[in-house]
């Protein structure tokens, strides 16, 4: 069978008006990818599979939630689709509102959103509003702007986002033909976790189910520090969320799976990053880093059972942002004249 997207696969399980035609970029169905040089360099005993959601259609895994918001949203006659974002959401919501021929606006937090994100907004033409705030201050605006009329919200909060992403889950257990003993993912908005624990939920009613480890940024992590973090700072601005609006959802994931919400440093965050682009050729965005130095952590702490079947969502592409790779990566040489001696002498071989 092609595949046709989220909706097209998953229909008789996620919540859509009977006649709508789906809005869609034929997103989902990625690859669960086994990583066995990544978990042997973690000093782990385990299978360790990575579920590759940069490789969705705009690069990110929140297209799966963005084929749900859309279709509902041109369901409904809005004009306008409205959305505060760290990057992901803003460009998934430009492209799909695109594809619909509809329009998006986008509120942002000024100069904390990765380059690559930023351009895919724009080159999908978004309306893009940056705020003199943080992503928890362009979320509340967009709260009191959600009863404009014409205007449909389609940030996590609008629950069909959830039920998009619960997708996932399924593609993992399909793939696996069995249920991983955990799953790990990085924690932002919380509306991912939340949303793979209610797919897990649903595929297996009756468990055992995946123990969920969700990791945020040390420096931006309410959920494990237990209070709203005002002015969160981190490297992976894709979670530099400080009061997270589905941190309920979170919590009740990892208390109900046996799981942790846990957090890792940007030092920690960047290791990973380097590490899984070097040992699996696998190119991600800091915050999917932020569950790999979370494994590592895991590991060490020997909380993983020898032998366990891990799963683990990196959840954007790394060209998503460029700057952050330039910062760590080795610098290229200088240029040569192009002679066998001079390149074998600046390569050493
Ligand atoms: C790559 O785009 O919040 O815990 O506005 O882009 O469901 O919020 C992005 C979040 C993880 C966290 N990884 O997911 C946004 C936004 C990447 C992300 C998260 C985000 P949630």
């Amino acid at each position: 069978m092609s595949w046709g997207g989220i909706i097209h696969a998953y229909r008789d399980r996620l919540p859509l008006p009977a006649a709508v035609q789906p809005v869609t970029l034929f997103e989902g169905n990625t690859p669960l990818l086994p990583a066995p040089r990544l978990a042997a360099a973690l000093k782990g005993d385990l299978d360790l599979r990575l579920k590759y959601e940069g490789l969705n259609p705009t690069a990110s895994f929140k297209d799966r939630g963005m084929t749900m918001a859309i279709t509902h949203a041109v369901a409904k006659g809005a004009k306008v689709v409205i959305c505060a974002s760290t990057g992901n959401t803003s460009a998934s919501a430009a492209a799909y509102a695109a594809r619909a021929g509809i329009s998006s606006a986008v509120i942002i937090p000024s100069g904390k959103i990765a380059l690559g994100k930023l351009t895919q907004a724009l080159i999908h033409g978004a309306k893009l509003l940056p705020i003199l705030g943080n992503f928890d201050d362009a979320l509340n605006l967009v709260r009191q702007m959600s009863n404009l009329p014409g205007v449909e919200v389609v940030n996590s909060i609008n629950p069909v986002r959830i039920e998009g992403q619960k997708t996932a889950s399924f593609e993992i257990l399909e793939a696996l033909e069995k249920t991983p003993d955990f799953h790990f993912l990085p924690v932002g908005n919380a509306g991912n976790i939340t949303a793979y624990w209610k797919g897990f939920c649903e595929a297996i009613p009756k468990g055992p189910r995946p123990r969920m480890f969700g990791w945020q940024a040390a420096g931006a992590a309410p959920l494990v520090d237990g209070h709203i973090i005002k002015d969160p700072q981190t490297v992976a601005t894709a979670i530099r969320i400080g009061n997270p609006a589905s941190g309920p959802g979170a919590l009740a994931a990892a208390k109900e799976s046996n799981g942790r919400i846990d957090k890792v440093t940007d030092k920690e965050i960047l290791e990973a990053y380097q590490l899984l682009a070097k040992t699996e050729g696998i190119f991600v965005e800091p915050a999917c880093a932020a569950p790999v130095a979370g494994l590592k952590k895991a590991i060490a702490a020997g909380w993983i059972p020898k032998g366990s079947l891990v799963t683990m969502t990196l959840t954007g592409h790394g060209l998503k942002d460029p700057d952050t790779a330039l910062s760590v990566a080795a610098k290229p040489s200088e240029p040569i004249t192009p002679t066998v001696d001079a390149a074998r002498k600046a390569l050493g071989l």
